[in-house]
């Protein structure tokens, strides 16, 4: 982890294996987002691959995930003790996130981009949803995700026949907010992360609380959760 400015930088390091998850990489990840919320002065997380990958969801090596019904039940029991912490974790912190999504994404790695407030995507990258071509199926918050933000036909076909979403394909979808060469991906991360940092006190916080709660309400709630938010601001 790497911290300046109020931004600190988070990242993923098993690039001969596009930075695929064990469970010793997932609590590493947790304990330095919780580094970053303790650190005073940060504001902004960012997240993000080294080498050519971003992240290729768990190691598929780290165990055989043949599909039988004790790998299934593995399997839901590996997600809820290693995966949900962590996505709770950033969804819950008051630390703006962003996903700077360098390479490839599958599986559960497209779950870590997609707990992320924002995603900056450089345009070699992509995602696959990896899940059915293993005998798996969408977790690690892309169920919840994916029909959200591409609508539902376009996440059962991405989900099922697990094709390459490439980076403009992203975009136009809304999976991501926008794409950048490569080499310029960690520059315009820079800039934006700068930016987030440096809005006053509470506004990204409660700009997000407000957005994810409004996704979970109804249109009057909603404006009344604004008008309580808002009052939270100007008293
Ligand atoms: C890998 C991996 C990988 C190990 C590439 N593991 N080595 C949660 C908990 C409970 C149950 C199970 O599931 C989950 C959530 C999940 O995330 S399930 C989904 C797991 N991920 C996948 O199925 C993705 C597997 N990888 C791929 O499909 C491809 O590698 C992608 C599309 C990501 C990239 O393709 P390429 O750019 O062509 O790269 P590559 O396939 O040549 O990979 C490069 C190296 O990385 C290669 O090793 P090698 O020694 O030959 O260079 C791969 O074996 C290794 N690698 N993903 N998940």
């Amino acid at each position: 982890m790497q911290s300046a400015d109020g931004v600190c930088t988070i990242t993923l390091n098993r690039p001969h294996v596009l930075n695929a998850f064990i469970a010793e990489m997932l609590h590493e990840i947790r304990r330095a987002v919780r580094d970053a919320e303790d650190a005073r002065d940060t504001r902004v997380m960012v997240i993000t691959g080294a080498g050519r990958g971003f992240c290729a969801g768990q190691d598929l090596n780290a165990r055989r995930w043949i599909v039988t019904e004790t790998t299934r039940n593995r399997g839901g029991d590996s997600l809820r003790q290693n995966y949900h912490p962590l996505l709770r974790q950033i969804r819950g912190s008051g630390l703006a996130s962003i996903a700077a999504v360098n390479g490839v994404a599958a599986g559960a790695g497209i779950g870590l981009a997609l707990a992320c407030d924002i995603r900056l995507m450089a345009r070699e990258a992509s995602f696959v949803q990896a899940f059915a071509r293993i005998g798996l199926v969408p977790d690690a918050g892309n169920f919840w995700h994916l029909p959200r933000m591409v609508g539902r036909g376009r996440a059962i076909k991405t989900a099922m026949l697990g094709e390459r979403v490439d980076a403009d394909e992203a975009a136009r979808s809304g999976l991501v907010t926008s794409v950048v060469p490569g080499e310029w991906l960690a520059e315009e991360t820079a800039r934006v992360a700068k930016r987030l940092a440096r809005l006053p006190d509470g506004v990204v916080d409660l700009t997000r609380r407000g957005v994810y709660t409004a996704m979970t309400l109804g249109r009057a709630e909603a404006q009344e959760y604004g008008a309580l938010l808002m009052g939270a601001r100007l008293q």
